[in-house]
């Protein structure tokens, strides 16, 4: 079902009422070689978050993916997690919530910082050529914290009075204007990001890395000062320690 969205960016959007997972399709689309083509479902029944984890998609949320072929290395795709996450950010504030970044790819809202939106980038091709690249990004919207997981919020429950409709709107069109755009994404990154100036744990692929956040870097690389030099964390979960 095509659904008339006015956008102003150079999207197609294929909305669903239901679905498993608008990564899973959106991947679909992409390998059958489909550009700039947006699913996005009312509520999904297998949403997935990074790695193995669920993403718990009740109806009434923002579930969408956004189907891009950049001319991009493999190594530069987490500047589109990077956009994707200035671009929820933007939309949320400008739909009058305090949002910020927590790296790498959540936003959370309000004063407690409850996480308000997930990223999850899927990227296919070699290594100096992005074939295709989906960016799915899920954000809680109508949804009550009761039908949500722990230390969850949404955009209601926030006080936000923006529709899902024009919530999509604008986040396409500013992720639009974000993507690819590396000089534009990484100050915008660091204006928005709550991880930089904190004590944070991260859990990388190769271990455990605790001390100050002090800056990001392209293409999405979180620098952590632990007092014996500087440390460049490209993947990992990351928690904010209390000073
Ligand atoms: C993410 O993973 O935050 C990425 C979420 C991406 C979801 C979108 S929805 C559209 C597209 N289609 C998909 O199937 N996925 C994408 P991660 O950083 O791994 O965080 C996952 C963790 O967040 C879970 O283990 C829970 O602890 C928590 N969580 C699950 N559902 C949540 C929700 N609705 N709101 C807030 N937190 C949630």
């Amino acid at each position: 079902e095509a659904l008339e969205f006015g956008l102003d960016a150079p999207f197609t959007v294929e909305h669903h009422d239901s679905l498993d997972s608008t990564n899973r399709r959106a991947r679909v689309l992409a390998e059958s070689g489909a550009t700039d083509v947006v699913v996005v479902a009312d509520e999904q029944t297998g949403g997935r978050g990074r790695l193995d984890r669920t993403w718990e998609s009740p109806p009434g949320g923002v579930y969408l993916s956004v189907v891009c072929r950049p001319d991009l290395s493999m190594t530069r795709a987490p500047l589109y997690t990077l956009a994707a996450s200035v671009a929820i950010a933007r939309t949320t504030r400008e739909a009058g919530v305090d949002a910020r970044i927590k790296w790498p790819n959540d936003v959370l809202a309000g004063e407690e910082r409850r996480k308000l939106a997930g990223i999850r980038t899927e990227v296919q091709g070699e290594t100096d050529r992005v074939a295709w690249l989906v960016c799915g990004i899920g954000v809680n919207a109508d949804a009550t914290r009761e039908d949500l997981p722990e230390g969850a919020t949404s955009l209601r429950a926030e006080g936000a009075t923006v529709s899902r409709r024009v919530f999509v709107q604008r986040l396409l069109e500013t992720f639009d204007e974000l993507r690819g755009n590396p000089d534009v994404v990484l100050p915008a990154w660091r204006d928005l990001a709550l991880t930089l100036g904190q004590r944070v744990r991260v859990e990388t692929p190769g271990g455990e890395v605790v001390g100050e956040a002090v800056d990001v870097e392209e293409p999405g690389t979180l620098l952590v000062d632990t007092g014996e030099g500087v440390v460049r964390v490209s993947a990992g979960d990351c928690e904010h320690l209390r000073p």
